[in-house]
């Protein structure tokens, strides 16, 4: 019976393609993401004036001070901040985003441990400013401004933001967030991830690990289109 076995065959064929993209293998856009090779991939920018840095963090002791903090979630290291005196402290990375983006998933693990009464919030990441400021934050933004820049033209998306009132010591929290729009309307674009941590009241501890961005890998996008083609030649 040929019309039974074909019908069969695309029975097979749609179940095996179902199968493949339940388990559709990822893509991740980020290199190093949890800081196990050091600061390979990354970049580091401080203020000037600033005292401190991202210091590569292990154990449960912080980097400058020795304050007790998680150990780092996954691995040996995580990234995180710490300092003797104020400052404004940058870690990036610049992502290719590839020409097709069906999906994109974005994900990091934080910790805070914010030494101050409170979050303080001014929309500025200068920690000389006259005002308080005190908080951290990550964004994904235009790779041509400056690292330290917060205004809305070169912020494509805030992801993550130290709010007023919320816990000052807190985490690692895990973070899971669909960028599938913004990195569909900047495909074949390059893009920064940019995680931030501004200081000038007491000490504030910025932990990063377990950074991810993933897309569905190239084969996987195939095995899609294969499907399609498949779906068009029988009808
Ligand atoms: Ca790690």
């Amino acid at each position: 019976m040929k019309t039974n076995n074909s019908a069969s065959t695309a029975i097979v064929v749609f179940g095996l393609l179902a199968g493949a993209c339940a388990s559709a293998p990822a893509q991740e856009l980020i290199a190093n993401g949890g800081f196990e090779s050091g600061f390979s991939g990354w970049t580091r920018v401080d203020q000037i004036g600033s005292d401190g840095t991202f210091h590569l963090q292990s154990g449960a002791a912080s980097p400058v001070n020795g304050f007790a903090v998680p150990p780092p979630p996954h691995g040996q290291s995580a990234a995180m901040t710490d300092s003797a005196a104020p400052g404004s402290h940058v870690l990036y990375q610049d992502i290719v985003i590839p020409a097709s983006v069906p999906v994109a998933t974005l994900r990091f693990s934080l910790y805070i441990n914010n030494s101050a009464g409170a979050f303080s919030t001014p929309s500025t990441l200068d920690w000389a400013t006259p005002t308080l400021n005190q908080q951290a934050r990550v964004d994904i933004m235009t790779t041509g401004a400056d690292p330290f820049s917060v205004s809305a033209p070169d912020i494509l998306q805030n992801v993550f933001q130290t709010i007023i009132g919320s816990s000052l010591v807190s985490g690692y929290n895990e973070f899971s967030i669909d960028v599938t729009a913004l990195l569909a309307a900047h495909a074949g674009e390059t893009l920064r991830l940019r995680f931030a941590e501004a200081d000038n009241v007491n000490f504030f501890n910025f932990g990063v690990d377990s950074v991810s961005l993933t897309v569905p890998a190239p084969s996987a996008l195939g095995l899609a289109a294969a499907g399609l083609s498949f779906r068009r030649r029988r009808s």
